[in-house]
């Protein structure tokens, strides 16, 4: 061997003892709990790992994290690790019926998996019906020890999980409209009803000390403006990807995305209590009132000494002036903002390409009769609406695995949507007499994936239609963080390319692809396996708004052997 080459094998050896890699375990109990209702007497019985949000996973880049799941619960479940790489472990990913079957009732399963080349907030959920409504938390990845964030440290960090709440069970969920939006679990104050204790979540600071709010949208269908009243932020990562800094005084956050912002206490007239509150983004338009939950969640910023001054009550806080709820102009504006902190020896934006695709992606109308009209809604992307695999087949990795494709998925997920049209155009006479009409009902859903290359380098360009409504999809990758490379509204165009941003384009694992618009991303399928690509808002997942990227094995990269525990249909 080289004595440079040794000397390099020394200096990652004394690296790795320097980084001190860890284990973090975890034994995730999922259980049927009693939870209080909001503004309705007594307590609802929800599926959570001992309550809402569940336990914070906290590790290093590097470090293995193991979590035993086990399932007390009489509802089949999985969890998803929403962000995480899966780098060589694609069977611990998650999603029920892709790479796995569920954890049956009385079962258990235990996902391991190690955490490399990201940081910064991620989280977890069930990825099985709707339980991910009320099975979720953070899993926050700080840099390995020895390393430091690219901006200076806050003094501390603060972890803002965004949900939506029902004073029902959620699995059947009859109404998509959530009874409250909530902060870390809590509705705040404007739903201090007499029924119910006051309950909201309160962040104490200190003046002039920075804070990292990690901001994470856990809500099944909602996207959120969220701002603090007298308090700016800075933007320093989205997706566990370090950003270059941002300032607003407005985070807008789809569902399935997290935000990394510091803020500083140092609000003017001084210490006091501040309301952090969010309130939804409508990105459909026209607006359809009564199709979401108007109310704003609230939480407290209060300053050491404010609550307690002189015995006296604490002061009212102040609340801060949120945007219209479809105010897509801001949203717009902070989705474009972010570019990425490009650093040394870190992946960046692959510059030639291997597999392009043009993917349409919306919703449309089953086919029906005249007397059932409307017909119910569906989603599809080019034209496909995905159904998962039935649950007592196989999932599609095992699938893949066993090379046993028949009858659980077929490879035929197309390229193009099968006609051009005016994607973005709402006109009456376009849909029921053009070539629109013929997207507008795709059909029966089947499950079709579209298989690539190991290392291809794959563009997507993701397409919204109008042909229900204009609304803005937030699209998911599993196992991948992909370049945004340029997005827009009305239809895409190839004159785009001169646009593109082949610098630093903002990496992410979610999208919001603008409301009658459309975004480009391209990522490596350097990691065999099965990855889930979706809408991360539920109700368009649960009709097709999905598919799956199947990975092929490379040279020396191939998919591993199930892990003995794996859960059996
Ligand atoms: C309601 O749920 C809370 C939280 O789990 C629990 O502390 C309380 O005892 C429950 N109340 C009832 C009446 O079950
Ligand atoms: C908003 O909150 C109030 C209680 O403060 C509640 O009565 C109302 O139903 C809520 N609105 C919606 C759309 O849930
Ligand atoms: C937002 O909705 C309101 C009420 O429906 C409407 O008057 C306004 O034009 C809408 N704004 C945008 C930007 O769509
Ligand atoms: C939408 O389609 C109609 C009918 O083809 C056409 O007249 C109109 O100009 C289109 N609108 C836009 C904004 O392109
Ligand atoms: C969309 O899919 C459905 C069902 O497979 C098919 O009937 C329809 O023709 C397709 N649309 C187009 C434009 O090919
Ligand atoms: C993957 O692709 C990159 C360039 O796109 C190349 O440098 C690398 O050697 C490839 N790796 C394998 C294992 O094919
Ligand atoms: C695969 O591994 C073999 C033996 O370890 C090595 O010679 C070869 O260069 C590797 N190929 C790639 C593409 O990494
Ligand atoms: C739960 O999962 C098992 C195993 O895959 C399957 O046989 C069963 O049908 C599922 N039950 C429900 C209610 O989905
Ligand atoms: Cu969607």
């Amino acid at each position: 061997m080289p004595r440079s080459w040794m000397i390099l094998l020394l200096v990652l050896c004394s690296a790795a003892v320097l980084a001190q890699a860890a284990t973090v375990e975890h034994t995730f109990n999922v259980a049927t709990i009693s939870w209080p209702r909001i503004c309705q007497p007594g307590n609802v019985s929800i599926t959570a790992v001992d309550g809402v949000p569940g336990p914070v996973i906290e590790a290093n880049e590097g470090d293995t994290v193991l979590v035993h799941v086990i399932n007390h619960s009489p509802l089949n479940v999985t969890v998803h690790w929403h962000g995480v790489f899966q780098l060589g472990t694609p069977w611990a990913d998650g999603p029920s019926m892709v790479t796995q079957c569920p954890i049956c009732p009385g079962h258990r399963y235990t996902y391991r998996f190690r955490i490399t080349g990201q940081e910064g907030t991620l989280w977890w959920h069930a990825h099985s019906s709707l339980l991910r409504a009320t099975v979720y938390g953070a899993l926050i990845i700080r840099p390995s020890s020895g390393s430091a964030y690219p901006f200076p440290a806050p003094d501390e960090e603060k972890t803002v999980l965004l949900g939506e709440w029902w004073n029902a069970e959620t699995v059947p969920l009859t109404n998509p409209v959530a009874d409250a939006y909530t902060i870390n679990g809590r509705p705040g104050d404007s739903y201090s009803c007499e029924t119910t204790a006051k309950r909201i979540e309160k962040f104490e600071v200190r003046h002039d000390s920075t804070y990292m709010l990690r901001i994470i949208n856990a809500a099944l269908n909602t996207a959120f403006f969220l701002k603090v009243a007298g308090h700016t932020f800075t933007v320093v990562a989205a997706d566990a990807s370090y950003t270059t800094q941002y300032e607003t005084d407005v985070i807008v956050i789809a569902p399935g995305q997290t935000v990394d912002a510091l803020m500083v206490a140092n609000a003017s007239p001084g210490p006091g209590r501040y309301y952090m509150a969010i309130s939804s983004y409508q990105s459909a338009a026209p607006l359809r009132p009564g199709s979401y939950n108007a109310n704003i969640t609230t939480a407290v910023v209060e300053y050491v000494g404010a609550a307690a001054s002189a015995g006296q009550q604490a002061p009212t806080p102040a609340l801060p002036e949120m945007p219209e709820v479809n105010d897509t102009a801001t949203a717009n504006r902070f989705y474009t903002g972010m570019t990425a902190l490009v650093r040394p020896g870190r992946r960046t934006v692959p510059l030639a390409v291997d597999t392009r695709m043009f993917v349409t992606i919306g919703l449309g109308f089953v086919s029906c009769d005249q007397d059932q009209a409307p017909c119910p809604v569906v989603a599809s992307m080019n034209n496909q609406s995905f159904k998962l695999p039935d649950a007592d087949t196989m999932s599609m990795l095992d699938a893949r695995y066993r090379d046993t494709p028949d009858g659980v998925y077929t490879r035929d997920f197309p390229d193009q949507p099968p006609v051009a049209f005016d994607y973005t155009n709402q006109t009456e006479r376009l849909l029921l007499g053009g070539v629109a009409a013929a997207l507008l009902f795709p059909g029966p859903q089947s499950t079709k994936v579209r298989t690539l290359a190991y290392n291809a380098t794959v563009e997507v360009v993701l397409q919204n239609t109008a042909l229900v409504g204009r609304e803005s999809h937030p699209m998911h990758l599993h196992g991948f963080n992909f370049f945004v490379v340029a997005q827009g509204f009305g239809n895409y165009d190839t004159a785009a390319k001169q646009h593109f941003n082949l610098v630093n384009p903002q990496e992410r694992n979610t999208i919001a692809v603008p409301t009658g618009g459309w975004a480009v991303i391209r990522f490596v399928a350097d990691n065999p396996g099965m990855w889930f690509m979706h809408c991360h808002i539920d109700a368009h997942l649960s009709i097709g708004l999905a598919m799956v990227f199947e990975v092929e094995d490379g040279p020396n990269t191939t998919l591993p052997a199930p892990p003995p525990d794996l859960p059996r249909c």
